[in-house]
């Protein structure tokens, strides 16, 4: 394993967007660019490439090519260098290292998991599925260790609300005659945090905001906001999305990690005598996908340093924790791979 090799991929791909952070949405020829270079890295490590029919990647090892290690390409835009992104090139590395198990890189994560849920949907899943990511968040820094094991990945739902006006004069039009949508939105945003704070664990975000017809001097007739909302269990996102008043667009259930990826991950980490710690995921990952699907998945976290900040240029991971969290990688993948867990 090349830790140097790992962070000069991380590089490439964070350049392919080039602005400021990383910038591959799906879809876009960004993500393309990314899954091309994916796939010469998956050749190079002699790999068995193919895209699958939702252009999801994968490379197979020729032994124990049902174990399956990955991320996602694509990001949100301004995103950081390691999100899903470390996942993918740590995928390949394990695999190699291990020489066993497949690589995958999904599509679509940020915009709802398009490509696992396509996969669980439509294709021969795999028996187990390992994936590395940056924690996202401050628990690992502020426990001052540097990788820590999922135990469930928060339910979450998305949604949006539309509110309708009167598109009108600024100058012309009395206060009390208007219908301002811009105003009746900013209610219900304030409605939405309120939710959130009044339910223990939950949380809440209004993400997008459009506003038409968006001109300064024309008082808003429709605004559109997007509405975020996640907790660590169905009745309390229940509770949110009531108070809210929203319909949901996108669901997601919140989910266990498998015991017996757990108890791999934990072992691995054990034999190597470094630290970790067991915490719940408070972002929506692919590998909530595939166990939501019944596959035996396991989550590893990777410390974020700048006090966990991420979705944002400032993510950072440390080269000595990478490399950590890669060598665990590959010994959970073999533990997996060899049957004894
Ligand atoms: O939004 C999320 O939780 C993830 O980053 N897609
Ligand atoms: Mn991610
Ligand atoms: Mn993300």
């Amino acid at each position: 394993m090349s830790v140097e090799r790992i962070f000069e991929r991380l590089e490439e791909l964070y350049a392919i967007g080039g602005e400021t952070g990383a910038n591959r949405p799906h879809p876009s020829p960004e993500e393309d660019a990314a899954h091309e270079l994916a796939a010469g890295w998956l050749r190079e490590a002699g790999l068995a490439v193919e895209v699958d029919d939702h252009g999801n990647l994968l490379g197979r090892s020729r032994e124990r090519e049902d174990v399956w290690v990955g991320s996602h390409l694509d990001t949100v835009p301004q995103g950081g260098k390691f999100d899903g992104a470390l996942g993918v090139v740590a995928a390949i590395e394990a695999v190699e290292q291990a020489g066993c198990g497949s690589a995958v890189a999904f599509r679509g994560e940020e915009v709802g998991c398009i490509g696992s849920r396509a996969l669980c949907r439509y294709e021969e899943v795999p028996s187990a599925f390992l994936e590395l990511h940056i924690e996202q968040g401050p628990t690992l820094e502020r426990a001052g260790v540097p990788l820590g094991v999922v135990t469930s990945i928060v339910g979450y739902v998305r949604g949006e609300l539309v509110f309708e006006g009167r598109a009108g004069h600024a100058g012309t039009t009395p206060m009390r005659d208007r219908e301002d949508a811009l105003v009746e939105a900013a209610i219900e945003i304030l409605r939405v945090r309120d939710a959130a704070l009044e339910v223990e664990g939950a949380v809440a975000t209004v993400g997008e905001l459009d506003v038409e017809p968006g001109a300064g001097n024309v008082i808003p007739g429709r605004v559109r906001l997007s509405v975020d909302v996640r907790a660590p269990d169905s009745e309390r996102l229940d509770d949110v999305i009531a108070r809210v008043g929203l319909k949901p667009a996108h669901r997601a259930e919140p989910v266990a990690m498998s015991e017996r990826c757990r108890a791999a991950l934990n072992d691995e980490i054990a034999s190597r005598g470094l630290q970790s710690v067991e915490l719940p995921s408070g972002a929506g990952h692919d590998a909530g996908i595939l166990a939501a699907a019944g596959v035996d998945a396991g989550m590893l976290f990777v410390r974020s340093l700048n006090g966990g900040v991420s979705h944002s240029p400032d993510e950072l991971s440390s080269r000595e924790d990478v490399a950590f969290a890669v060598d665990v990688l590959a010994g959970t993948l073999r533990r997996l791979a060899s049957g004894s867990f």
